[in-house]
């Protein structure tokens, strides 16, 4: 399948999403929505494909919403088209993905960003919220997950004057999970994905529902969640034999039931 704005390649069981608008610093577009919505949901519907990483160019992973489309938008057709709903489409992927991040991520490139499980970022990343630059503020989820990825201090500072954060500052902040020389990002994005396809795959889908359970519910409501998921696990084929794997000392064969 090709698409017009962004390149997939399956490497294995890893799929490889690159955004693929040099000429606007991979803007999001309604064709990038649309090519994005399309892939994500022809890799969660591949039982053969177990992590997906996404990624931009060395200069952008994206330099926002496409301020050239929104600009004549006025509030009925951006209320009544519901304008960035369909996000909660590449949101609702069950399995694990990476955002893997270099150069300007801001705007909706840092909220695609943050709607990853985790990002990966080359020491050139620079994060930020600058909507209020343009007399607007975030609109795919950024006032939300920023604020509680790296608290409210530095999330309001960041959206009241849309300054750039860089790798260091975001790592120390925990907007990253690790931050990879640039040349190395995609490479590295790559290992870290193979390693999670490498696990039992409905153990992944598990573990990623628990951590953003973290996210959407009080701490008594998450951890009744997390055992019912822990206990549910006892039911598939892969909690048997990746225990009995380890007690017997050999490698353990998903089966992915
Ligand atoms: N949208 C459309 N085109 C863009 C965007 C964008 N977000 N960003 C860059 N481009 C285009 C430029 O217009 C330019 O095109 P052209 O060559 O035709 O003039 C090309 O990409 C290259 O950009 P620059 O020449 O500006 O490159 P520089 O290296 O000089 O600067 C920057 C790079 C600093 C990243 C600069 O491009 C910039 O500031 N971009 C805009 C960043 C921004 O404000 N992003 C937030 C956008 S708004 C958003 O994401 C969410 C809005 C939420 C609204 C809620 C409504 C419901």
């Amino acid at each position: 399948m090709s698409y017009e704005t962004i390149v997939v390649e399956q490497r294995g069981a890893v799929t490889l999403v690159t955004l693929n608008r040099p000429q606007a610093l991979n803007a999001l577009n309604s064709q990038v929505l649309a090519d994005l919505i399309h892939a994500f949901a022809a890799y969660d519907a591949d039982p053969d494909q177990r992590c997906l990483v996404l990624t931009g160019s060395e200069k952008a992973f994206a330099a926002g919403a496409d301020i050239k489309e929104m600009e004549a938008q006025g509030f009925a057709e951006m209320y009544g088209s519901n304008f960035f709903a369909g996000w909660e489409k590449v949101t609702a992927t069950r399995k694990p993905w990476i955002a893997a991040v270099a150069g300007f991520a801001l705007g909706g490139g840092c909220e695609v960003a943050m709607m990853a499980d985790f990002i990966i970022a080359a020491d050139t990343a620079k994060f930020g919220q600058p909507e209020i630059k343009l007399g607007v503020a975030p609109g795919m989820g950024g006032s939300q997950r920023l604020t509680r990825a790296i608290g409210k201090a530095k999330a309001m500072e960041m959206c009241l004057t849309g300054r750039m954060m860089g790798a260091e500052e975001a790592e120390r902040a925990g907007l990253v999970a690790r931050i990879v020389p640039a040349a190395d990002l995609v490479a590295e994005a790559l290992k870290t994905a193979e390693q999670i396809a490498g696990m039992a795959p409905l153990a992944a889908i598990a573990n990623k529902e628990m951590v953003n359970a973290a996210f959407e519910t009080g701490l008594a409501q998450g951890i009744l969640f997390e055992r019912r998921l822990f206990h549910g696990l006892f039911g598939t084929e892969d909690q048997k034999e990746g225990m009995n794997a380890f007690v017997g000392k050999r490698q353990a064969e998903w089966k992915g039931k």
